[in-house]
């Protein structure tokens, strides 16, 4: 038996893992207790990694679709053939612009996959490339685009006498707030020096079980809430008035916007306390260091991008940001080492409305990239422009795109669709193709995505200059066909023609790279070269406290807006919207309860629901409600409802818990499967996606519709097919 070090690449928080290896095979996965990220932590997915590599569902071969809608195996190099000539033909027929990419969850852990999936659609002249990122917190670009970068970053979680999260729960989602390596521990530790916790969540999470001020708002009311919060601090001038007067411009435009949020109209808007408003905002401004951070629930309950951008004002009224002479926390491990300067960074001219258009709702390139939830439009809308093949990456749109019916129709318009996944997912089994990859432990990789994750919003990426490299751990199963993304890609540009880039160099289209070399070439204008790296195999903080914030340019004039004019009228909106009709929702007598979005704790996303270690608990995702709204609805814990949406009805399987607030159905996305599966609701879930209008309540910007805080009605129903 042999222990190998490697770093879990199950979900995208990375931790560093041992891996014992017997005759080949990866038999067992624990935490790497030396590594100084995560201190040995591991979770039943990262320890699940060998039954998820050996499962008997896994696709070793490629499949290919026949005229029945089954699929067959079909050798990679054949694929190829096929795949490369078709495309071409769409190419020549109707231009570049008809084949788009979608990149999911699973790109992040293949650097080479993601590079080498830009340097194709580059190569072919497409810049309909679209990722899971526009439908998960679109609004964080868009609110730095609107209140501008501090170049310098933000103070730490892990020195920060204060932290506040919206609408997120990072100790079981490892992401966001509180530094996805390791949370628990992180948020243990902070408790222990005297930080304070503040959280907002419709829910009584993990997290908030150890905030000294919970709010347990009514959903979809975040920026009322957040207004709230900074009309407090400016009335009682909490603020920090030296950093405003250096750095900020647009005070008085919020002033003057956040005055109608009284605390007596968020406390009757959010369904909360208004001596627990004062007390959450008096807290975080009397402390001397932290962040307000938001997570994916206020993100997707609409309004987004000013959720996010009243966390950056927040922040920004304390003076959240680091300031000149102070150690840079991550100075660039495999990422250069950034100019960290005490200024604000020019803000973009447009925030979109330039580069590519697309043909709906108004919708084109923005500071998050393209909008993923227009995807589905673009496909199934006929015309000069329409995308008729499809290529997704570790990704799942029949699970996880909004609008599942319309995501459903598209995916049987296109004329060439292509995956490449472990399984045959929900998406997988309307390919035409389904390109069987290697999985994590097959391939070498680094932590530098981790590292880029940085500039995505507050408190994201890694808090030092961490890295790890890993080497290949196993060979794939023998006798599989099993090969990288990046090859997929490489393969297909070679059959047709085309020179593919990758960080400024020519691809050798000769003679094909080594999955290795590319990482060289991926971090080549790192601070740390990855010989570096790879000589501390157990993963490693490149540290160097020389690297101090330096100061603000001669005569820099640029600063962070806080009084933005479309957040302000945005913002307007807010205050002015009815009681009963705010936020563009339907009147509450028509809607009875609002869907809300969780994590849960054994599965990510779609991943995972077929692993035996992982659905002990679960192996579909209960409607969990607060027992009073199950006992006036005469409903038990276990009996199947129908949740219906203005756009859709799913079923749910309704689950008892103490921790929702009453009104609230929480439910965890990215189950269930086509419609006509829906009545196996036992065994494989629901997907609430199908709940969201894409083309209704969308942010005119990032397109993101409702995903959370949905209105919906629930009703009992004792035979599945009723739906
Ligand atoms: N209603 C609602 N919708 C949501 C959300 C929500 O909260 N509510 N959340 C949104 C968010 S935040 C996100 S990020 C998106 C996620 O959107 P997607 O990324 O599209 O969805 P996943 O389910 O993560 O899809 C991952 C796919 O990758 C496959 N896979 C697993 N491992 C590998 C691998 O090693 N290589 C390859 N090639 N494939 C692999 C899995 O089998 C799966 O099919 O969903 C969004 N959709
Ligand atoms: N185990 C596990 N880990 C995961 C994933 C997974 O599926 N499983 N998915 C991964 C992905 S893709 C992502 S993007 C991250 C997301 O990471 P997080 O953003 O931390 O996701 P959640 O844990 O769902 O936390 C969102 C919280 O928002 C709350 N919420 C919902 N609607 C509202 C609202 O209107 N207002 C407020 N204030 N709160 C609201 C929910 O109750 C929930 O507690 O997690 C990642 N990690
Ligand atoms: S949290 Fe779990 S799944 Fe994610 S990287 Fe760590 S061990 Fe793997
Ligand atoms: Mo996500």
């Amino acid at each position: 038996m042999e222990e190998k070090l490697s770093f879990c690449r199950f979900c995208h928080a990375f931790c560093a893992i041992k891996v014992s290896v017997e005759n080949g095979k990866a038999v067992k996965v624990i935490g790497d207790k030396t590594n100084p990220m995560y201190f040995g932590y591991t979770c039943k997915k990262g320890r699940a990694l060998p039954q998820q590599h050996y499962h008997h569902d896994r696709l070793l071969r490629t499949q290919k679709r026949k005229d029945d809608g089954s699929h067959a195996a079909v050798d990679i190099e054949q694929a190829m053939d096929e795949i490369a000539e078709k495309l071409q033909a769409i190419i020549d027929e109707y231009g570049p612009r008809a084949l788009a990419m979608y990149t999911g969850t699973f790109s992040h852990a293949y650097p080479q996959a993601t590079a080498f999936a830009g340097a194709f659609m580059a190569a072919i002249g497409s810049k309909m490339a679209f990722n899971s990122g526009t439908i998960d917190q679109p609004g964080k670009p868009m609110a730095v685009a609107y209140h501008g970068r501090w170049d310098a970053g933000q103070q730490l979680f892990d020195d920060a006498d204060v932290w506040m999260l919206v609408g997120a729960n990072p100790v079981v989602s490892k992401w966001g707030g509180i530094p996805q390596f390791n949370p628990a521990k992180r948020l243990h530790e902070a408790k222990k020096r005297g930080m304070k916790l503040v959280v907002i969540d419709p829910r009584r999470t993990e997290c908030a079980e150890k905030a000294e001020v919970h709010l347990q708002c009514k959903p979809g009311e975040d920026p009322t809430i957040l207004a709230g919060i900074a009309r407090i601090i400016i009335e009682e001038e909490l603020y920090d008035q030296a950093f405003l007067e250096s750095d900020v411009e647009g005070f008085e435009a919020l002033r003057q916007t956040v005055d109608p949020f009284t605390p007596e109209l968020v406390s009757r808007r959010a369904d909360i306390n208004a001596d627990d408003l004062i007390e959450a905002a008096r807290i975080f401004a009397a402390a001397s260091r932290g962040a307000v951070t938001c997570g994916t629930g206020p993100n997707m309950a609409r309004r987004g991008a000013l959720t996010e951008y009243m966390i950056l004002v927040i922040n920004t009224l304390c003076g959240r940001w680091l300031r000149e002479g102070e150690p840079v926390p991550n100075p660039g491990a495999l990422l250069p080492q950034p100019e960290a300067k005490a200024q604000a960074l020019p803000r973009p001219e447009q925030v979109s409305g330039y580069g590519v258009q697309l043909r709906v709702r108004g919708l084109g390139e923005n500071a998050s990239g393209l909008p993923t939830s227009a995807l589905a439009e673009e496909i199934l809308m006929e015309g000069e422009g329409q995308v008729r093949a499809l290529i997704s990456m570790g990704g799942n749109p029949m699970a996880a795109w909004p609008d599942q019916l319309r995501t459903f129709e598209a995916m049987k318009k296109l004329d060439l669709s292509l995956t490449l996944d472990i399984k045959m997912s929900a998406t997988a089994k309307l390919c035409d193709y389904v390109i069987a990859p290697k999985l994590s432990l097959e391939v070498p990789s680094t932590t530098q995505p981790n590292e880029n994750v940085q500039f995505y919003g507050v408190s994201t990426g890694y808090p030092a200059p961490y890295a790890q490299y890993s080497p290949k751990v196993i060979d794939p199963p023998p006798k599989s066909d099993v090969i990288e993304e990046w090859e997929f890609f490489y393969g297909l540009a070679q059959r047709m023609g085309l020179q593919l880039r990758v960080h400024g160099q020519n691809i050798d289209m000769e003679n094909k790279p080594d999955s290795d070399d590319l990482l060289y070439i991926i971090a080549s204008n790192g601070r740390v070269s990855l010989d570096d790296v790879k000589a501390h195999p157990n993963g490693h903080i490149f540290k160097d406290e020389s690297i101090k914030v330096r100061p603000k340019d001669d005569a820099w004039s640029h600063r962070l807006d806080i009084g933005h004019p479309d957040m302000m009228q945005e913002l307007e909106q807010v205050a002015e919207e009815g009681m009963t009709t705010h936020a563009g929702y339907r009147p509450e007598d028509e809607f009875s309860h609002r869907l809300i979005s969780r994590r849960m704790d054994d599965v990510y996303n779609s991943s995972g629901r077929d692993i035996p270690n992982l659905t002990k608990n679960y192996n579909y995702n209960p409607a969990f409600m607060n027992p009073a709204d199950l006992a006036a609805l005469e409903l038990a814990s276990g009996d199947v409802v129908k949740i219906s949406s203005a756009r859709a009805s799913i079923l749910g399987i309704v689950e008892e818990a103490e921790d929702i607030k009453r009104g609230a159905i929480s439910m965890a996305h990215a189950w269930g499967d086509a419609p006509e599966n829906d009545n196996q609701v036992h065994f494989i879930g629901s997907n609430t996606g199908r709940l969201t209008d894409s083309t209704e309540y969308f942010d005119h910007r990032t397109g993101l519709p409702m995903m959370s805080a949905i209105p919906v009605n629930v009703e009992k129903t004792a035979d599945p097919s009723e739906i």
